[in-house]
């Protein structure tokens, strides 16, 4: 099922289309992080105690298959790749609405991945019909390259906020303070929403003038991926 209240002929704006999907991102220079042989994921924040959870058990049995394009905030978008795996939402309304601590208003969800990377997003961006838990792409289990053993997609977000290799998910009464990020971090700083379809690239520059310099780093970036994905990872998986 394809879920999209965007014609799918188009792109969002300053987005390329490009014919493989590359392993990207902030830690690309590391190699993927090592799954645990029972993976889990751990919810925390504004519940009573955390819960941990099996990956295996998150999915359950609705499996679901979502249709979607993926964009990168550096400028390339890859289309019609096929995830499977559950809604954020479910996975909301079974596990951590029940757990939470009363009169608990959660604003914010933070979603980490076991190599340490993060993304802190709306919760309502996140209840979204199309945004998934996913553990399958192109009908094979995702591959570390693209996020085992769990990865969160939302189309709706640039690529950074699709966060991979999913471990913890804390949710949270309120937007957490922003630390002292050093400067790369404040150079390239993220969306709080990230919304593609409104080009919400950085969180002080307008998404049209920070566009070059994103591609910039998607040349240098998408050289080295393409000759990584020449020796036959789940790059074309769709
Ligand atoms: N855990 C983790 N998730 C991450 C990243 C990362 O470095 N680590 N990079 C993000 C960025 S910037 C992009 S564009 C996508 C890239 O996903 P891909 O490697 O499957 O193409 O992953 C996002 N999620
Ligand atoms: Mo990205």
């Amino acid at each position: 099922m394809t879920e999209t209240t965007h014609p799918r002929t188009a792109l969002p704006p300053g987005q390329r289309q490009i014919d493989f999907f590359p392993r990207f991102g902030r830690r690309v220079d590391q190699p993927p992080p090592t799954v645990p042989e029972h993976p889990t994921v751990v919810f925390g924040g504004a519940l009573t105690t955390p819960i941990e959870i099996a990956v295996e058990e998150l999915i359950g049995k609705d499996r679901r298959d979502l249709h979607a394009d993926f964009h990168c905030v550096a400028g390339w978008s890859v289309t019609d790749l096929q995830w499977e795996g559950v809604a954020f939402a479910e996975v909301y309304r079974r596990y951590v609405a029940p757990a939470l601590a009363p009169g608990t208003i959660v604003t914010h969800v933070r979603v980490r991945g076991l190599d340490g990377e993060l993304f802190v997003a709306e919760l309502d961006d996140l209840l979204a019909d199309d945004v998934l838990l996913a553990d399958r792409l192109g009908g094979r289990p995702l591959d570390g390259d693209h996020g085992a053993p769990l990865r969160l997609v939302n189309p709706a977000q640039y690529g950074y906020a699709n966060i991979k290799h999913v471990c913890r998910i804390d949710v949270l009464a309120g937007a957490p303070a922003a630390g002292s990020p050093a400067l790369v971090d404040r150079l390239l700083q993220s969306h709080p929403r990230a919304r593609v379809w409104e080009e919400e690239r950085h969180g002080t520059l307008p998404g049209w003038l920070i566009r070059p310099i994103y591609r910039l780093i998607k040349t240098v970036m998408l050289s080295a991926a393409a000759r990584h994905s020449e020796s036959g990872h789940q790059s074309n998986a769709k």
